[in-house]
């Protein structure tokens, strides 16, 4: 939606640990159709971002095509960006992660960008278990291109012009956790609460963080019968825990009753602290993860909240032991060590 939005801001406007407002991390005023989804994610990803007194020159944002893919114009304006092409964000990540790891990496996609023509791309970079925050945008079809259905769209779904979907949906979280995506969390829009914190983790967590959050499409796909609008989801989202991101240096305060939380120590020393719903979860156990999402699956429910995480992996810097200091730092002499060593090296691989 395009709208006048006022130059005036509350001087007593909050300020974070930086001295900024939300206003340095707001973005371009949206296009997207008013009550959009998407618009409320881009929304919660400027709150976790200011929240979390990060520099918005040390974030990237990334993306592929479509509405959803079109959000990182709408948040962040002062950090990096790069709009690729259809289903190739992944690339675009990797290859800019190897030059340089020391921003944080933000990719955003929709279904039919993820799920369909970049599923290729997808699935290796879960592989590969790079370090950045890959958020689906997933409102089960192709919003820009007038609302088709995508690989998304559940079976029996119905879209706007009454056509039953036929087709077995790919469970996009399921998949991720299968594949061995250290970070697997799902969310819906409307549910700001939720999202933030996870938006949060997600940034912590060192690895390849998968965030798949259901985002209706109001133009397309909101109508009775489908299984991506907003009365759906409300109706049928089962949270897993409620949960808070601790910093490292904030005093942990809030007391809990023996047996309804649980901690994950994040790469920094930062806390997860999870208050369960569910006495049985726990976001490290990968079978169970698989199995409540394949129940809930079959219950027609959404699963929401943090789903699974391995604070233990790898990420694809540490795999392939690359140096410390980014390689769009190092010289030229650091780069280049000389024919005498190549040679060296070459023999090593005889
Ligand atoms: C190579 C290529 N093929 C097809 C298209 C047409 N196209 C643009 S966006 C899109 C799908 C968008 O759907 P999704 O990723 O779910 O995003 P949404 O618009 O729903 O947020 C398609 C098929 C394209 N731009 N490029
Ligand atoms: S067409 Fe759908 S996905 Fe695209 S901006 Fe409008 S409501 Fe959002």
């Amino acid at each position: 939606m395009t709208y006048i939005r006022s130059k005036f801001r509350h001087p007593g406007l909050p300020k974070n640990e930086l001295g900024y407002t939300t206003e340095e991390y707001e973005g371009a005023i949206s296009t997207l159709c008013a009550g959009c989804g998407h618009d409320s994610i881009s929304g919660c990803i400027i709150q976790a971002c200011y929240e979390m007194s990060i520099a918005p020159h040390r974030i990237a944002k990334l993306s592929g095509i479509g509405c959803s893919s079109k959000t990182p114009t709408y948040f962040l304006g002062h950090s990096h960006g790069f709009n690729s092409v259809h289903g190739r964000m992944p690339s675009v990540a990797t290859g800019a992660n190897m030059a340089n790891r020391d921003l944080v990496y933000m990719g955003v996609s929709g279904d039919g960008d993820t799920a369909s023509i970049g599923m290729g791309q997808f699935v290796h970079v879960i592989r590969r278990n790079l370090n950045m925050v890959y958020i689906v945008m997933n409102n089960g079809c192709y919003g820009l291109t007038k609302g088709q259905d995508s690989a998304t769209a559940d079976k029996g779904s119905k879209n706007k012009a009454g056509n039953v979907n036929d087709f077995e949906s790919i469970n996009l979280a399921s998949l991720a956790l299968e594949l061995g995506a250290t970070f697997v969390a799902q969310s819906f829009s409307g549910d700001k609460g939720q999202l933030v914190p996870l938006i949060k983790a997600a940034m912590k967590h060192q690895g390849f963080a998968f965030l798949n959050v259901i985002s209706p499409c109001v133009t397309f796909n909101n109508n009775v019968g489908s299984t991506k609008s907003y009365d759906f989801v409300r109706e049928h989202q089962e949270a897993t825990s409620t949960f808070d991101l601790v910093p490292h240096k904030a005093e942990i305060t809030t007391k809990y009753e023996e047996g309804t939380t649980k901690s994950v120590v994040m790469h920094d020393g930062s806390l997860i602290q999870l208050h369960k719903l569910d006495q049985q979860w726990d976001p490290q156990n990968k079978l169970s993860a698989m199995n409540a999402l394949g129940n809930a699956k079959n219950k027609g429910e959404i699963l929401t909240g943090l789903i699974y995480i391995n604070e233990q992996s790898k990420d694809l810097h540490a795999l392939l032991n690359t140096s410390d200091t980014p390689l769009n730092k190092l010289t030229q002499d650091e780069l280049c060590p000389g024919t005498e060593k190549l040679k060296d090296i070459n023999n090593s691989l005889r």
